[in-house]
């Protein structure tokens, strides 16, 4: 049986996980869970993901969810090489102190202000959010320092989840022009992650179309 990822283009999240699977070269059946439409509360995908959030990677009897936890179980299992995420003790552990950055800070800080406004009626963002993430931007922006990519001089599945994150916060209009290591690499991450602009830029196109319309004139 092959692998399934369930996807919905507009989360940065699922981008994440879809990216490592395109860089690893996993062969992932892509199936739309539209969160517009609240597919997710469908019965049988709540059976798979309690949890009920994309991404969700379902391998035979094992399902998997949380974005991270799929890109690392897939260079694990599926990877050609080590290149994505090396087994050297040292190495992984810095790739996964990025991911939890993904998981535990910058993508927390970027849903902080997008969710009130896609699903709560919200049209504002106030200073209270935009301090946090112009923070955890500025984090990024270190970690690149004398880096081509999130980790060193390689790519590897931290970039995957933290790119997609930075590029769903682009699309809305965020000014990355303070940060301008994050800003060189989102560059050459669309340049080194393969089929980047189908699989991540048309997904935060959308995302970004879709925030903006709803915020009020002025906001960014
Ligand atoms: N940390 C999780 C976040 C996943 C997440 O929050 N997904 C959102 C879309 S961005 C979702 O599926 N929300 C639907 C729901 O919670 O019902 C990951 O990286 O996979």
């Amino acid at each position: 049986m092959g692998l399934i990822l369930y996807h919905f283009p507009p989360s940065g999240p699922s981008r994440g996980a879809l990216l490592a699977a395109k860089a690893i070269g996993a062969d992932v059946d892509v199936q739309i869970v539209n969160l517009f439409k609240k597919e997710q509360l469908k019965e049988d995908f709540v059976k798979i993901n309690p949890q009920h959030t994309v991404p969700t990677l379902v391998d035979g009897d094992v399902s998997i969810w949380d974005s991270h936890a799929i890109g690392t179980y897939l260079a694990t299992t599926y990877g050609k090489d080590e290149t994505l995420y090396p087994k050297d003790p040292k190495q992984r552990a810095l790739i996964d102190q990025r991911l939890y950055f993904d998981c535990g800070t910058l993508y927390p800080r970027i849903r902080a202000i997008c969710f009130p406004v896609l699903f709560l009626g919200e049209d504002q963002i106030y200073d209270e959010h935009k301090a946090p993430l112009e923070e955890a931007l500025g984090f990024l922006d270190v970690f690149l320092e004398g880096n081509e990519f999130v980790t060193g001089n390689k790519l590897t599945v931290a970039d995957c989840s933290l790119v997609a994150s930075t590029s769903s916060i682009a699309a809305i209009g965020w000014d990355l022009s303070p940060y301008s290591n994050v800003a060189a690499w989102v560059a050459r991450c669309s340049l080194a992650i393969p089929g980047y602009a189908e699989f991540n830029q048309t997904g935060a196109d959308e995302f970004g179309k879709l925030v903006r319309s709803k915020l009020a004139p002025g906001q960014l």
